[in-house]
């Protein structure tokens, strides 16, 4: 298993949005809560995002929440391989969804996060306990 974040550090990446990326933790230092469970791992963008991984065919699953901010009202999707895998549809303040997604043989992995339609004022969005898994050996 394999955090996204550290993803993040360790292999080239192809674009973010205009915003920073935060890792972990907001402003103010705080975890986040999902579903009455609290989550140390997490990466909070603001749309328009869109993160590129080169997978390199290595991992065999993904596995994130897709989480709203507080006033946010964004859309989640996940591209693999130049094809949308995964659409969150709508989600708005502080709703949530879960994504298992198989990558197979996929090379590179895209997290995108839109305004949702309606602007992006408020918008910050948390991919949370985002990792994936099933390492092959070279
Ligand atoms: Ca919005």
């Amino acid at each position: 298993m394999k955090r996204i974040s550290s993803l993040v550090q360790l292999l080239a990446l192809v674009s973010f949005g205009v915003n920073p990326i935060h890792f972990n933790a907001d402003v103010h230092g705080n975890p986040l809560s999902v579903d009455g469970k609290t989550y140390e791992h997490r990466m909070t963008l603001h749309p328009p995002s869109e993160a590129t991984f080169f997978l390199g065919g290595k991992y065999a699953k993904f596995h994130a929440i897709a989480v709203a901010g507080r006033v946010a009202t964004v859309e989640f999707k996940l591209v693999v391989d130049g094809t949308e895998v995964f659409n969150s549809g709508l989600l708005k303040g502080k709703q949530f969804r879960k994504v298992e997604l198989p990558l197979k043989d996929a090379q590179e992995l895209q997290l995108i996060i839109t305004d949702g339609g309606n602007g992006k004022g408020g918008d910050w969005a948390h991919w949370v306990d985002a990792w994936v898994e099933g390492e092959k050996e070279d």
